[in-house]
């Protein structure tokens, strides 16, 4: 396998770091030893994330072609759209964002706070559209596209949470190999890693780069676009390609794809009960926050997993913590009373 022959544009501030959930940990039962790679606060970018780290290797491209305009789309609490937004202005170029109607939910202010009242601020041409959740391509991006090219300008275009760019699941290859040369100082290897999945391209990229090591399917997606099906082809697609790309050696098959389907409901970007008590309770064991889209759902599924028993005594979970938390401020009803 070989990800250094692709070029990389820094923007995180280096490997994330990797801690233990001792409190969370010991509160479910102290069997299973929980950790968080903390993608949240991976660079000084708007907070960073994931798209921050998958851009690392988009960049190159847009710089390369002499792009001047980054266009990506999402839905109106996008996180990929607040990233890309956060890196035009790093990058000195100009951004067009499509925010699509992705999620059924309308706090007062849903539209004017966390990550688009960010986007707006780090001076991104914000643009709202009516269309729901897919997360194929729309031809809403395809006219912003059309826009910037008309306007004399060259756009860069970031598709959905980057997923189907070719080069979008390289940094979560990279991510697998940052992990084994944090278990190599920690002196041991996490036996499941869960990770919150939509677009596809985090988990693809993470199957590859286990599979590397035989733990393709020690990857736990978590679905939280409440279409799995979708999401499931697409992960598999592109793990699929992502291999080709990296020389991985091997063919990636249905069977390196885990993703668990039970706590991604009710709606892409609506919580269950299960998923506000996650994020409660991983607060106040751990002041460590989650979002009600993404990562409460992935932390749900986790803790709902210790409970059950699913993990073996004795596993050490690592939890990707992939960001969102700007989020928190659209659905601030949910958590009126805490
Ligand atoms: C997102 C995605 P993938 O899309 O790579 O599967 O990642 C899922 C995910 N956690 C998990 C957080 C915090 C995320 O933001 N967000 C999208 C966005 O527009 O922000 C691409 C959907």
């Amino acid at each position: 396998m070989n990800l250094n022959r692709f070029p990389r544009h820094a923007l995180t501030f280096g490997p994330s770091p990797i801690h233990p959930l001792k409190r969370l940990s010991a509160h479910l039962g102290g069997k299973v030893e929980l950790f968080a790679k903390r993608e949240d606060c991976n660079s000084g970018l708007a907070f960073g994330g994931n798209k921050t780290r998958k851009l690392e290797y988009l960049i190159p491209e847009a710089l390369a072609e002499q792009c001047d305009t980054l266009v990506s789309i999402g839905g109106i609490q996008s996180n990929q759209t607040r990233q890309v937004a956060a890196v035009a202005a790093h990058l000195g170029m100009k951004c067009v964002l499509v925010q699509e109607n992705w999620v059924n939910y309308s706090d007062a202010v849903y539209d004017r706070v966390g990550n688009i009242e960010m986007s707006r601020i780090l001076g991104a041409d914000v643009r709202l559209d009516a269309a729901g959740f897919d997360i194929g391509i729309r031809p809403s991006w395809q006219q912003a596209l059309d826009d910037v090219r008309r306007a004399g300008g060259k756009p860069f275009p970031i598709p959905a949470g980057c997923s189907e760019h070719r080069l979008g699941g390289l940094g979560f290859v990279g991510f697998a190999e940052e992990v084994r040369a944090q278990e190599a100082s920690l002196g041991f290897r996490f036996d499941y890693i869960v990770v919150c999945s939509v677009t596809g391209s985090t988990q693809a990229g993470m199957v590859v780069g286990f599979a590397a090591d035989g733990r393709a399917d020690r990857v736990i997606g978590i679905d939280a676009s409440a279409k799995p099906a979708q999401t499931r082809a697409q992960i598999l697609r592109i793990a699929q390609n992502t291999a080709e790309l990296v020389a991985l050696g091997r063919a990636i098959t249905d069977q390196d794809v885990v993703l668990d389907t039970r706590f991604g409901g009710p709606e892409y970007g609506l919580p269950s009960e299960g998923t506000l008590e996650a994020i409660r309770l991983c607060a106040r064991q751990e002041g460590m926050l989650t979002d009600p889209v993404y990562e409460g759902k992935s932390m749900h599924a986790m803790i709902e997993m210790v409970r059950q028993g699913e993990f073996p005594a004795g596993s050490k979970v690592l939890y990707a913590h992939l960001g969102g938390v700007p989020a928190l401020n659209a659905y601030s009803f949910l958590f009126r009373n805490g």
